[in-house]
C-alpha cells in the first residue's frame, strides 16, 4: 500500500498542469476513472485477507481523499480562471461618452412655406389649404380655363382619372374658400402643386403660395403696396421694389407679370392680376359689388434666391449635406 503514497504528489502536478476542464477530466482518468490506479487497488482488496484488508481499504480511501481534494482545488481554481476571463472580456466601460446622436432639422422649403406664412398673417392674411388631388371643375373650369386650353393636355398635368387631376395649382384652394364664405376674404393658399415637367430648372412637383384679397374696393395698388411689402420682410431689403409687366390669365383681367429689384436688374417673381369676372360668377361673389386681387409665386424660387441655392434639385434630392446646412 505504501506505493500508492506517491499518487498523491503525482496528481496534484499532473492535475495542476491542466489548463482546462477537459484536460482536468483526462487526468482524473488515470487515477479515479474505471481503469484508474485508485479504482484498481480499490478492486485488489478483494484478494487480500480478512486481516490485511481494513488497513489497506483505509490508506487506500486516504490516498483517494487526497487524490479527490487536489482534483476539486484544481476544478475550481480552472472554473473561477474561465469565469475571470469571461468577466474581463464582457466588461463595459459605463463612464465612456454617449454616441453623439444628431438631431433633424425642418426642410429649406418648409422654413420658407413658415416665414412666407408668418409674414402674410402679420398684416391680416389667413392661411388655407385644401386636397392636392382636384376635380377638374376646381383645377380648371371655374378658373375661367377652357376646356381646349393647353394647361389641360395630358402632357403638362397629371390626370388621376377622367374627372381628377394632381392639382397644378392652388387656386382650387381659393375657390373652395370663395364658394364657402362671404368676402371680405384675405387669404393666402400655400402648398404642392404637380405639373408635368422635369429638368435643371422644373420639378413634378413644387410649391406654390396664391394670394387672394377680395373686398369691396380693393385695387391693383393694394396689390403693389402688399406684394412689395411681402418681399421687402422676405428678403430684409427696405429698397427692394416690384414692377409689372402685362400678361394674360384666364383667371384674372387684367393680368400682370411681377418682377422684383435684384442686384441692379430685375428677377421674374411671380403672376397676379385682378381676379376675373367669370371666377367671380363660378363662386356666386357679386363681381358688380366686390373686387379682388390674386398672385402667384413659386416658394422654391422664393427659397433659392434668399438662401443663395443654385440648383432646384438640390431641395428633392435629400442629401443630408444639403440639408443639414439649414438646421
Ligand atoms: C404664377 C401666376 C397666378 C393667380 C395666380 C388666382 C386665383 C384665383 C383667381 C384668380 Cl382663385 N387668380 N391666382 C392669379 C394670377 C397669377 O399665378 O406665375 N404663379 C407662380
Amino acid at each position: 500500500m505504501a506505493n500508492l503514497e506517491h499518487l498523491i504528489s503525482e496528481s496534484l502536478s499532473d492535475f495542476n498542469a491542466c489548463a482546462d476542464m477537459p484536460a482536468l477530466e483526462n487526468a482524473k482518468a488515470k487515477y479515479l476513472g474505471k481503469t484508474g490506479a485508485l479504482t484498481e487497488a480499490l478492486k485488489g482488496l478483494g484478494k487480500l485477507s480478512n486481516e490485511e484488508r481494513p488497513a489497506a481499504g483505509a490508506a487506500i480511501n486516504v490516498v483517494k481523499q487526497a487524490v479527490e481534494a487536489a482534483l476539486n482545488a484544481r476544478r475550481e481554481a480552472i472554473l473561477n480562471a474561465e469565469q475571470a476571463k469571461q468577466l474581463a472580456a464582457e466588461s463595459l466601460d459605463v463612464t465612456l461618452p454617449a454616441r453623439a446622436q444628431s438631431t433633424g432639422g425642418l426642410h429649406p422649403v418648409t422654413l420658407t412655406l413658415q416665414r412666407i406664412e408668418q409674414l402674410f398673417h402679420s398684416i391680416g392674411f389667413d392661411v388655407a389649404t385644401g386636397p392636392e388631388i382636384e376635380t377638374d371643375f376646381y383645377n380648371f373650369t371655374a378658373l375661367n380655363i377652357p376646356e381646349n386650353h393647353p394647361a389641360r393636355a395630358m402632357h403638362d398635368t397629371f390626370y388621376v382619372d377622367e374627372n381628377n387631376v394632381l392639382r397644378t395649382h392652388t387656386s382650387p384652394v381659393q375657390i373652395h374658400y370663395m364658394e364657402n364664405k362671404e368676402p371680405p376674404l384675405k387669404i393666402i393658399a400655400p402648398g404642392r402643386v404637380y405639373r408635368v415637367d422635369s429638368d435643371a430648372t422644373h420639378s413634378p412637383m413644387f410649391h406654390q403660395v396664391e394670394g387672394l384679397w377680395v373686398d369691396e374696393n380693393i385695387s391693383f395698388a393694394n396689390l403693389k403696396g402688399v406684394v412689395q411689402d411681402f418681399l421687402q420682410k422676405f428678403f430684409e431689403r427696405d429698397d427692394l421694389t416690384v414692377r409689372f409687366r402685362p400678361s394674360f390669365f384666364p383667371f384674372t383681367e387684367p393680368s400682370a407679370e411681377m418682377d422684383m429689384s435684384w442686384n441692379g436688374g430685375w428677377l421674374e417673381i411671380g403672376g397676379c392680376g385682378m381676379v376675373h369676372p367669370e371666377v367671380f360668377k363660378h363662386v356666386n361673389i357679386d363681381s358688380e359689388k366686390y373686387r379682388g386681387f390674386a398672385f402667384g409665386l413659386g416658394v422654391e424660387r422664393l427659397a433659392m434666391l434668399r438662401y443663395g441655392v443654385n440648383d432646384l434639385r438640390h431641395f428633392f434630392n435629400n442629401d443630408l449635406r444639403f440639408l443639414s446646412q439649414f438646421k
